[in-house]
């Protein structure tokens, strides 16, 4: 029965292939989406042809970059380094938080404040080792002077409760325009511990909001809740390891689903992302996702999901100067199939979809450079820093 069922599905996928710049590879579910513009937006075809640059090559797993205000950037590699790039030199960067580098875990992210030029600072996610454990953290730092070490260390943020496995540590950084920082944080994986994405008391499973300054709060949707965590922005996350702000401010996520079901989402502060009540996906067995379902009342709908998926990570909203057509869409960093995504959006629904593959492999995170070209990370053993242009 299954068998047969793939095999009209993949005929079908076989007959439309041919009116599609990429193959609509046939579904894991037959699940329905909630709206027509919720999956499988038309595919679109951008006339022209990347031209790729290694900056960096042989980086071992890298996991993120960053753009300092004079151009040069910062970038992380899982198993616990931070370098900086400046014309050309690549610097070690000494002095940051011991990391647990096993799994999915490691260093994480490195986001710049925006105060950078005056106060040095920057922030680091990370998979924290502890006594019975590990969690996701969040470090403040200042850069030196030379690049090449960081001071003043603070731990901003622990993830509660501390958990005994190598998955689903979220971490993404995103400073928001108001003092504060919002954070990502997987909900562990494992059944049952990702239900924990369902209640307030714990960060598993969580979009937080923080100050950037050590001990002071800030005003949360969640706050005045009986038994809420206090900066707790979000809920019922899976694993979101891309966020974004849009040119109005407005912060987008990107999250892992399970076998289908990764997501794109609009955040309203104090909402449920629905995880693992509702999803688009299976679990990796083929079982359903507890009871099945694709929607509940008090349950967001993702603006966007994909079924197979992408393995998202890294995101941004291109509004530079080279890649004209592109201004106002959205850029996701893909690992599965490797590559990037682009969507188009009108009025908060996609509208379409286009796949690009560099042929770099993994890409992990997504920058824009000041000039409007395009930086990634590819997520490999073997792994580099890349800058895309369209050619000539
Ligand atoms: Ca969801």
């Amino acid at each position: 029965m299954k068998h047969a069922l793939c095999t009209a599905a993949a005929l079908l996928a076989a007959s439309t292939a041919l009116a599609d710049p990429w193959p609509q590879e046939a579904p894991n579910t037959s699940y329905q989406p909630a709206f027509p513009e919720q999956t499988r937006a038309p595919a679109m075809q951008s006339d022209i042809t990347l031209k790729v640059e290694p900056v960096i090559e042989g980086l071992e797993n890298p996991w993120a970059l960053a753009f300092l205000p004079d151009g040069s950037a910062l970038i992380t590699e899982r198993p616990g380094r931070l370098s900086l790039w400046k014309d050309g030199t690549v610097t070690p960067v000494t002095g940051i938080p011991e990391v647990f580098a096993e799994g999915q875990g490691g260093l994480l992210d490195v986001a710049v404040s925006p105060d950078f030029a005056r106060s040095r600072t920057i922030f680091l996610s990370y998979a924290e080792p502890r006594e019975g454990g590990n969690g996701t953290a969040v470090a403040r730092m200042q850069l030196a002077e030379d690049g090449a070490s960081v001071q003043d260390v603070a731990v901003l943020f622990s993830q509660q409760p501390t958990y005994d496995g190598a998955l689903h540590f979220g971490g993404r950084i995103v400073p928001d325009p108001n003092g504060g920082l919002f954070i990502t944080l997987g909900e562990r994986s494992d059944v049952p511990i990702r239900d924990s994405a369902q209640s307030l008391d714990n960060h598993l499973g969580k979009l937080i909001r923080i100050s950037r300054l050590p001990g002071t709060p800030l005003e949360n949707p969640l706050a005045g809740q009986d038994g809420a965590l206090p900066e707790i922005y979000a809920l019922g996350l899976r694993n979101v390891q891309a966020a974004t702000l849009d040119a109005d401010g407005q912060l987008w996520t990107v999250e892992h689903g399970p076998r289908g079901g990764d997501e794109l989402n609009r955040i309203e502060p104090g909402k449920n992302y629905g995880w693992p009540v509702i999803s688009y996906g299976i679990n990796y067995n083929g079982t359903p996702v507890n009871e099945g379902i694709t929607s509940r009342d008090g349950m967001e709908q993702p603006v966007y999901y994909w079924d197979p998926v992408i393995a998202p990570s890294g995101a941004l909203f291109y509004d530079g100067p080279l890649f004209a057509d592109w201004q106002g869409d959205l850029l996701i960093g893909a690992m599965n199939p490797p590559g990037l995504v682009r969507l188009t959006l009108t009025d908060g629904k996609v509208t379409g979809e286009e796949r690009l593959d560099p042929g770099i492999g993994r890409i992990r995170d997504v920058q824009q450079a000041e000039d409007g070209s395009i930086w990634v990370v590819t997520d490999e053993g073997d792994g580099g820093l890349y800058r895309l242009t369209p050619e000539g």
